[in-house]
C-alpha cells in the first residue's frame, strides 16, 4: 500500500510542486485548495503520470467548519495519512505598521496561523491513532527575521516556528515527527498574490538573481519526510545563494 501525504495550498507554487514529488515517489497524495479546477487538472496529471490515487479536497483554510468537514469526511483508507505538509498561506502587501490594513492582517493570521492549527489538531490526531505520522510545516526566512513593511507576515511565520517547536514537544512521544522548511525566496505566485495581481511589481521581487524554484523546497520536503524513522529534522533555513538573509540580494546578475 502506498503511504499518504495531505498537502494544503497544492493548486500553485510549493504546494504544487511538493505534490508532484510525493506522487513521482509513490505517494498516495491529498490535494487541497480554494481553485477547483486546478485541484481537478492536478489530480488527471498525478494520476496518469505516476499511477498513483489522487484526493481533491476543496476547502477555504481560513474556515473552522469547512476544515473539519473536510477532514471528517475522509473515508478509513485516506484518514491513514503518512505526512502534512502546512503549505497553504500569503503575504499580502507591504506597508508599515501604522498604515496596515485590518482586512489583510485577518486574512493573514487566518490562513497561515489559524488554517495551519485546524488542520494539525485534526490530522494529529489522526496521526495519533495510527501511532506513526509526520508534520512538516513550511515557515520562512521571514520567521526567522523581520524585514521592513512586512510585520504581520513576518508575525504569522514567527509563530509558525514556534508552533513548530511545541508541536514536536507535543507530539514526540506519540512517533509523530515534527519538522519546519523555511525558504527564502521563491519564486511562484506569492508575490502576485501579494500584490493583488500586480505582475510587474511581483516580478520585480526576483530581477537581477536566481530565486529558489517552488521544485527546490519540493525536493527539501520531500528528503525531510523520507528520513528513517528515528530521524527528525526539525528546522531546515533554504535560501537562494543571492540573498544573505532576509532583505539583503546581490541583484547585480
Ligand atoms: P502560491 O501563492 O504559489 O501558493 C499558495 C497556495 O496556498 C495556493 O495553493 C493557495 O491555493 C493556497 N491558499 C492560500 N490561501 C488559502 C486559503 N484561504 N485556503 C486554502 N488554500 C489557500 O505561494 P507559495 O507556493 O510561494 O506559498 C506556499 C507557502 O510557502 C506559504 O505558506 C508561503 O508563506 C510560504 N513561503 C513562500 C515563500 C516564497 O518566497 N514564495 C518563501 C517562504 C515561505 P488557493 O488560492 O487555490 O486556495
Ligand atoms: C516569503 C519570502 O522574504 O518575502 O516568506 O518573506 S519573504
Amino acid at each position: 500500500m502506498n503511504k499518504i501525504v495531505l498537502i494544503t495550498g497544492a493548486t500553485s507554487g510549493i504546494g504544487k510542486a511538493s505534490a508532484v514529488k510525493f506522487a513521482k515517489n509513490s505517494f498516495d497524495v491529498i490535494i487541497t485548495g480554494r481553485r477547483k479546477d486546478r485541484l481537478e487538472n492536478l489530480k488527471e496529471e498525478l494520476e496518469s503520470k505516476h499511477n498513483v490515487q489522487v484526493l481533491t479536497l476543496c476547502f477555504d483554510i481560513q474556515k473552522k467548519g469547512e476544515v473539519v468537514k473536510a477532514v471528517e469526511k475522509l473515508d478509513n483508507n485516506w484518514k491513514k495519512i503518512d505526512v502534512l505538509v502546512n503549505n497553504a498561506g500569503l503575504a499580502l502587501a507591504l506597508s508599515p505598521i501604522q498604515k496596515g490594513d485590518f482586512d489583510n492582517w485577518d486574512t493573514m493570521i487566518d490562513t497561515n496561523l489559524k488554517g495551519l492549527l485546524y488542520m494539525s489538531k485534526l490530522v494529529s490526531s489522526l496521526m495519533i491513532e495510527n501511532g506513526s505520522g509526520h508534520i512538516i510545516n513550511i515557515g520562512s526566512i521571514a520567521g526567522k527575521e523581520a524585514y521592513p513593511n512586512g510585520n504581520v507576515y513576518c508575525a504569522t511565520k514567527h509563530a509558525v516556528e514556534g508552533l513548530t517547536k511545541a508541536m514536536r514537544l507535543d507530539l514526540f512521544k506519540d512517533g509523530i515527527r515534527v519538522s519546519q522548511i523555511a525558504p527564502g525566496a521563491v519564486e511562484t505566485e506569492f508575490s502576485e498574490v501579494r500584490f493583488r495581481g500586480d505582475k510587474e511589481t511581483a516580478d520585480k521581487v526576483y530581477k537581477g538573481y536566481t530565486p529558489l524554484t517552488a521544485m527546490d523546497v519540493a525536493e527539501s520536503i520531500y528528503f525531510v519526510a523520507s528520513r528513517p524513522d528515528h530521524v527528525n529534522i526539525n528546522d531546515l533555513l533554504i535560501m537562494p545563494m543571492a540573498q544573505a538573509n532576509a532583505s539583503t540580494f546581490d541583484k547585480n546578475h
